[in-house]
């Protein structure tokens, strides 16, 4: 007797103190303690009833299970076609009132005879419905109204830049999650882990693999691996998508060339396309980087980045699959203004796509950094599908040491007019398709995923992916909303402590920003590797993978002009845009050196010189992790051990991290500006040769 009472003791002790190594990401399911919050869900889980035998609307009920399980205490049944009360009826129906204006995934939620139905026009909609449900009880919320909820874009994509020897590019959370070497047999549970957060975002695609792509993705071999996970994928309502090489055709198939005109090309890549569908017969299609970076592309034989498309396009016409063509091009041109090049190179091409074909712009026109103005081809190709991209991973944005919350920098993006068809003609309306009527939409995130257990590495980095997922799903969600969310299914539920941890949320962005590259700074971290200041960056392979290319620093000013000598990019935008961004005066400070060269000594609207303005940036920087530091150790009787360390930890290498990227870049434009670092300021206490060691050791091999 007592040793079974000290077995059960032990378990109580071992199941309270079990630090939580945040695998299970937002879908804790943890029991809630709130006897009277716990009762109302109760109501509702008699049993779980489903309408027809199919593989996602089981998966649904058996999330339901699990969370009422988890959350409420209860065990609750499967039934199919209850007619009694007190269950939730999962239904799949067209003749509902509530569902009527809904779109494909939207779903209902409402009471109506004593039980909870989610309803919606496909499977994929009632399992999202499932997980709104799942996320009110989660975070203590009422169910006493009915809930509507339709998505507002049709393809919601995360990107992996995965590769097949298991590393990833520009990941930061250990390898590749997707196992190579032990596909097509062994199915790693964290697929299902996978499958269930992105659906619960309502995530609806993914491709497997980098952009900078492998042939041997498309080979038979990887074909039946990539089945093996779009199986998996499959009832959580995911399609699989294959980023391809576009020198397959002579790489893979022995031809001699991979001219997208040549018919003996067009061939192979129908017989590929083919081929693909009898593995995956519900293919999502190819995603391409061609012509980029060095990758091989139709313009290799004086084709344009349309053909190469459409003869992607065509190999796809017997399926329901796309092409997504990026548009991240640049030449290395010394002269020319990286900024313009995409456009430049795409819109003769405007009208030209194949249906099938989307188009998939970055957010900004140089790469990810970290506030980027958006990407002037946005409202300007009417004629064009166009997609968005954004970067989950934050290859520019403090990878994963520095806490950094990127919905206010998606969401700044997306809210940005455009003015292409007058006022409110948001970037977010143009990648809709509401504003050109295009119905097939579509916004992609590279993905932050890895090895590590609690798949982002820094445990601040999951909320990314999420805010990424609810935007992609409806971009008109607060960010401070998504981060409540994320907070209470995440962190903890206590109300004090949400707010705090929003706060410290909702301050990362313009931290990170502030001690890096404030004021419109852009393009100055470390070759290569990205991390880490190196203003400094006189030559590289390419003269725009330099950080002189980019901040222009002489000795009269700071900044890229892009309002007419040495570039007009401005131009690319509408006339509103040039009447505020165009002018100097009149320009947002966040924005200045993107299309200004300023004089160090210019008085800001702040009344400071642009000089002292910098400088009270980088410092204020720092002193804004430090308060984060502070912030977040009040938090710690809230949040769990292991978490609280995590982030504890990760912030301390922020803070010294703040610190360098600030003397570097204070100490490295003093030499341009020639003027003292203000008096209120404590001079950094090191010199740039010292600071610029840092760098080198992070080069050395
Ligand atoms: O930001 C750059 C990255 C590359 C990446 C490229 C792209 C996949 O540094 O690593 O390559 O963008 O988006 O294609």
């Amino acid at each position: 007797m007592q040793k079974r009472i000290f077995t059960v003791l032990f378990f109580i002790v071992s199941f309270f103190s079990m630090a939580d190594d945040g695998s299970r990401l937002w879908l804790k399911y943890d029991l809630i303690k709130d006897q009277k919050q716990k009762l109302s869900y109760q109501k509702y889980t008699k049993f779980i009833s489903i309408s027809a035998n199919h593989p996602t609307l089981q998966k649904t009920a058996e999330e339901l299970q699990m969370g009422f399980a988890g959350l409420l205490g209860t065990k609750t049944n499967i039934v199919s076609n209850n007619s009694q009360a007190g269950g939730v009826v999962l239904e799949v129906s067209t003749n509902q009132a509530l569902t009527n204006d809904l779109a494909n995934d939207g779903f209902a939620i409402f009471a109506q005879k004593g039980n909870l139905v989610i309803s919606s026009k496909s499977e994929a909609g009632v399992l999202y419905g499932a997980f709104e449900l799942l996320r009110r009880i989660q975070t203590g919320q009422s169910l006493n109204e009915n809930i509507v909820s339709s998505p507002k874009i049709k393809i919601r994509m995360l990107n992996h830049w995965d590769n097949a020897n298991g590393t990833v590019e520009r990941g930061y959370a250990g390898s590749s999650i997707w196992k190579w070497n032990e596909l097509p047999f062994r199915i790693d549970p964290r697929y299902i882990a996978y499958a269930r957060a992105n659906a619960s975002l309502g995530i609806n695609a993914t491709s497997i693999n980098n952009v900078n792509a492998s042939s041997r993705f498309l080979t038979a071999e990887y074909l039946e691996k990539i089945k093996a996970v779009a199986d998996v994928l499959r009832p959580y309502g995911i399609k699989v998508f294959i980023s391809v090489n576009f020198r397959s055709p002579r790489t893979l198939g022995g031809l001699k060339t991979s001219d997208p005109l040549d018919p003996e090309v067009r061939k192979w890549w129908n017989e590929k396309t083919k081929e693909i569908h009898q593995y995956i017969p519900d293919f999502g299609g190819y995603l391409v980087k061609a012509n980029s970076e060095g990758e091989p592309g139709p313009q290799d034989y004086g084709r344009t980045h349309a053909d190469g498309a459409n003869m992607l396009a065509e190999a796809m016409k017997p399926f329901s699959g796309i092409v997504i063509w990026r548009a991240f091009v640049y030449n290395a041109d010394p002269n020319g203004d990286r900024f313009k090049e995409a456009y430049e190179q795409f819109k003769p091409l405007d009208g030209k796509f194949d249906e099938k074909v989307i188009v998939q712009v970055k957010n900004g026109p140089i790469d990810f950094m970290p506030r980027e103005p958006f990407h002037p081809m946005f409202g300007n190709f009417p004629n064009t599908k166009l997609g968005i991209e954004f970067q989950i991973t934050q290859e520019y944005l403090g990878q994963s040491t520095h806490l950094t919350y990127l919905a206010p920098m998606f969401k700044e993006c997306l809210d940005t007019d455009t003015y292409s068809k007058g006022k409110g003609s948001t970037v977010a309306k143009v990648i809709d398709g509401s504003l050109y009527n295009n119905p097939n939409s579509l916004i992609a995130g590279v993905a932050n995923t890895g090895s590590d257990a609690n798949w982002c590495g820094h445990p601040f980095n999951q909320a990314n992916w999420y805010a990424f997922g609810r935007l992609a799903w409806d971009y008109t969600l607060s960010s401070e909303k998504i981060a409540n969310e994320w907070i209470g299914m995440t962190l903890t539920n206590d109300e004090k402590a949400k707010i705090q941890i929003n706060e410290i949320m909702q301050k990362s962005l313009p931290t990170y920003i502030s001690y890096t590259y404030p004021l419109g700074l852009h393009h100055m971290m470390g070759e290569g590797h990205h991390y880490g200041p190196e203003p400094w960056l006189t030559k590289a392979a390419r003269p725009d993978w330099t950080s002189i290319y980019y901040h222009k620093a002489d000795s009269v000013g700071l900044g890229f002009d892009r309002t007419g000598k040495l570039s007009n990019a401005i131009k690319l935008y509408s006339k509103e845009i040039n009447e505020t961004w165009g002018n100097p005066e009149k320009c947002d400070l966040n924005y200045l050196l993107w299309f200004h060269h300023i004089a160090w000594n210019k008085k800001l609207s702040t009344g400071n010189t642009l000089w002292e303005e910098l400088c009270y940036r980088y410092y204020n920087g720092v002193v804004e992790v430090q308060k984060l530091q502070k912030d977040w150790l009040k938090l710690q009787p809230y949040i769990d051990t292991e978490t609280f360390a995590s982030v504890n930890a990760r912030l301390k290498t922020q803070e010294k991290e703040s610190i360098w990227w600030r003397d570097a870049c204070v100490l490295y434009f003093k030499d341009f500006s020639k003027m003292p670092i203000p008096n209120s300021l404590t001079p950094p206490n090191r010199s740039l040769e010292e600071v610029k060691k840092i760098v080198e050791i992070y080069h050395l091999r």
